[in-house]
């Protein structure tokens, strides 16, 4: 039997951690045959409602399922995690701007990326689902040195997921069979969801996207809106941000992250830009990335017209705003 892999949920008591943990718990995230420990963190007003969560994990009786730590002690928390998963944080409310969750998320992540430095195991994979997602990311990545920068991404899957969605809807087809959209930039509404290379599978082979929609106006204009606005719409609809596609999609990107993308299949992460596309090294940038042993790699060599390179542009602006917002926090 294979040694349990121990993943930290921080938030954990949250909605995000309540659709999460028993996904992990049932092997969505790594596998039928993975058995799992389960870190909880939050934060004392949470104490209570944790404990809750724990007792849901003890009742439902997970086969997989070997431990569960269920802690306000970031230090406890991070103790000889494998995959760290940060959900806590402070959220986007209704109405309410990325830039006003700055500051208190900065601190957040400067003081949890202490603890993961210094207490998770070695090649710790750690994916920031907390918005501001991609900046989260880099702060916890500056105040963790020792973790590698490969290791440290964020989840832009949800989006992903959701492009390949409308697709399917517009297409009528079956949503496993879209695949390659790509996800560029920052987990925010300037965000590009790009199908230019996105194709379907159908019984006369695979035909490009744009090819079956026909309708480069909707391609460029309605499609793109909806992928950027689907946040906003569900926090309307539901008077809560995503949960349950938010959780299934981390379990996504944790999924392929370690088990490697299907062949001739990318998926969109954040993750530290070396420049690739011209996109400024040194933001956390969604990228089409490829996984393998472990690792993933940025596709390199797909065509970006100018339509692309403008969208490409306009949301490394806004990261690279972003980021000169998280630092002058940091001062
Ligand atoms: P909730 O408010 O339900 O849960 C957040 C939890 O984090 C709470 O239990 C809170 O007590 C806890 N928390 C706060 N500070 C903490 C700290 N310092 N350490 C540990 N825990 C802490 O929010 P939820 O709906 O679960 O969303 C969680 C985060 O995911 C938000 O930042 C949200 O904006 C973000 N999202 C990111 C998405 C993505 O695709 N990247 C999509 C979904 C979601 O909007």
């Amino acid at each position: 039997a294979k040694d349990p892999v121990r993943v930290l949920v921080t938030g954990a008591a949250g909605q995000i951690g309540y659709a999460l943990v028993p996904m992990i718990a049932r092997g969505v995230m790594l596998g039928a045959d993975q058995p799992v420990i389960l870190h909880m963190l939050d934060i004392p007003p949470a104490a209570e409602a944790l404990n809750g969560v724990k007792m849901e994990l003890v009742d439902a009786a997970f086969p997989l399922l070997k431990g569960v730590v269920a802690t306000t002690d970031v230090v406890e928390a991070c103790k000889g995690v494998n995959i760290a998963v940060m959900v806590g944080g402070f959220p986007r409310k209704e109405g309410m701007e990325r830039k006003d969750v700055m500051s208190r998320n900065v601190s957040i992540y400067k003081s949890q990326a202490s603890a993961l430095e210094a207490h998770a195991a070695a090649n710790c994979k750690v994916l920031v689902v907390a918005n501001p997602a991609n900046t989260n990311a880099l702060i916890l990545k500056e105040f963790a040195p020792s973790i590698p920068e490969k290791n440290i991404t964020c989840l832009t899957r949800l989006d992903h997921n959701r492009a390949l969605g409308q697709v399917s809807e517009r297409l009528s087809v079956q949503v496993s069979d879209v695949k390659n959209v790509i996800i560029w930039g920052n987990h925010s509404s300037t965000q590009y969801p790009d199908v230019t290379h996105a194709t379907v599978k159908t019984s006369a082979g695979e035909k490009a996207v744009r090819e079956l929609v026909a309708d480069d106006a909707w391609l460029n204009g309605e499609f793109i809106s909806t992928v950027q606005q689907r946040g906003a719409a569900i926090i309307k609809a539901r008077k809560f941000s995503s949960a349950l596609s938010a959780a299934s999609s981390a379990c996504d990107h944790i999924r392929d992250w370690v088990v490697g993308t299907p062949e001739g299949t990318w998926v969109s992460m954040g993750v530290y830009s070396d420049g690739s596309y011209d996109v400024p090294a040194g933001l956390i940038y969604s990228f089409p990335v490829t996984c393998k042993n472990g690792e993933w790699s940025i596709v390199q060599g797909l065509s970006i017209d100018d339509f692309s390179r403008n969208k490409l542009n306009k949301t490394a602006e806004e990261l690279s705003e972003e980021k000169a917002l998280a630092y002058s926090c940091l001062a």
